[in-house]
């Protein structure tokens, strides 16, 4: 274990010198986990165009292998969600064998009740009770799907809502809703989880029927346990200060995940940490402190939180746009890891407004890149994901060996 790099020696006296344990620092950035969406690695585009990419994954497979490399060159991206039915296939043992054959674990199981004709004004909250029985049918299939593949957690999200004030009935869709949740839920195989995701707006205009936390979290109390929420960072008003829902939903025991991305004006899949990285880092920064908290964190909510990608990249190299974003998480968590509690603590209770706004920056502007490498390093990783990737020519060989797929073929076709 080399600690050639001068940087890192710098940063880690500098660390030891304020009390940090280094080593419990560098063992929580080693387990870090990051979920990639196999959504990603398929062609994707806007509402105006899908601009087909040059070794776009076309099958599940190459999904999966695309998947894997981003996890050979991070070291914390071990498992991918799947989305039925884009990602369906016949033999899900042999999907299974092949994942792990290419050291890759399928994680969350993604529902699609969205892109049908029958889902034009909604699914589980649809008026007529033979479109919510369709939808049903398909999210307790994808449970059948969890319990083959291992997943632990059954990822929804509802295009449901209405774009006219008088089209239906909010109560009444809100009671469709619980009641097909909760038939859902008693489907679910134990140590499973359903995670509720939420959205204000898009594709309904007027009202959505899971718009915010609250209503996932209300949702999520009736069911039971097994229910909890799933923030997704792009699906929020601007504005929005996510890291205080994160704080709440923590507390309160039911933050069940994440759907990483990030997004300038309304949700669109940017890269996670691009637009705003204090915001990423501000969000670590409560899981962090829950993670470490004294006071009791309900049901060890902190650890158990899934920590997963939700971006489909339309103009930039896919494969490098995820290794990327994996990075950009890495950092975050980094940074929040050195956050000097005790003393921020300190701050706080003398009602040193600034001075305690002050020692929350000193992490954040603590350049982490050294100690990251020096991570990576200690896992066998290359210290540089990025130049790694380019080396290898990952991005031009699935170039040639795919080519360039049809705009349909096999990812988000795009909002
Ligand atoms: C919806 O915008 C969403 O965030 C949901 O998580 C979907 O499953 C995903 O994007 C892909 O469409
Ligand atoms: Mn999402």
């Amino acid at each position: 274990m080399s600690n050639s790099n001068p940087a890192y020696q710098l940063l880690a006296s500098q660390l030891q010198d304020g009390g940090f344990d280094i080593e419990n620092i560098k063992t929580k950035l080693k387990q870090q986990h990051i979920e990639t969406p196999s959504w990603g690695y398929g062609n994707s585009g806007t509402r105006f165009r899908v601009f087909p990419w040059p070794g776009a994954a076309r099958t599940t497979k190459e999904k999966l292998a695309d998947a894997a490399m981003v996890h050979q060159l991070t070291g914390v991206a071990p498992s991918v969600a799947l989305h039925i039915p884009w990602d369906k296939v016949e033999d899900w043992d042999d999907l299974k064998k092949y994942a792990a054959a290419i050291g890759i674990k399928i994680g969350a199981i993604n529902p699609n009740v969205f892109q049908d004709e029958v889902y034009k004004f909604g699914s589980i909250c649809h008026a007529d009770p033979a479109v919510r029985k369709r939808a049903i049918v398909h999210i307790l299939e994808c449970v059948e799907i969890m319990k083959i593949t291992g997943s632990r957690d059954l990822s929804l999200w509802f295009a449901d809502g209405t774009n006219y004030a008088g089209q239906d009935s909010i109560r009444g869709r809100k009671h469709r809703m619980q009641e097909a949740l909760a038939e859902i839920y008693h489907a679910l195989p134990p140590n499973t989880r359903m995670l509720i995701e939420y959205k204000f707006f898009e594709p309904a205009f007027y009202h959505t029927d899971l718009a915010d936390w609250g209503i996932a979290y209300a949702a999520a109390l009736k069911l039971g346990p097994q229910a909890q929420v799933l923030v997704d960072t792009g699906h929020h008003a601007p504005g929005t200060n996510i890291e205080h829902i994160v704080a709440i939903l923590l507390d309160e025991g039911r933050l069940g995940g994440f759907h990483f991305n990030n997004r300038k004006y309304a949700d669109d899949d940017l890269i996670v940490g691009s637009v705003n990285p204090y915001e990423l880092f501000l969000i670590f920064n409560e899981l962090v402190a829950a993670a470490v908290s004294k006071e009791k964190v309900p049901s060890n909510c902190a650890k158990n939180v899934a920590y997963m990608i939700d971006q489909s990249h339309n103009i930039e190299p896919k494969i490098e746009a995820m290794v990327q974003s994996v990075i950009n998480c890495q950092v975050a968590l980094a940074k929040a890891l050195l956050v000097n509690r005790a003393k921020l603590a300190e701050r706080q209770a003398a009602g040193d407004v600034l001075g305690a706004h002050r020692e929350l920056n000193a992490a954040y502007e603590t350049d982490v890149r050294p100690l990251l490498a020096q991570v990576r390093e200690e896992m066998g990783l290359p210290s540089d994901p990025i130049a790694a990737l380019q080396a290898r020519r990952y991005e031009e060989k699935i170039a040639q060996e795919r080519g360039s797929a049809s705009a349909e073929g096999g990812g988000f076709p795009g909002a």
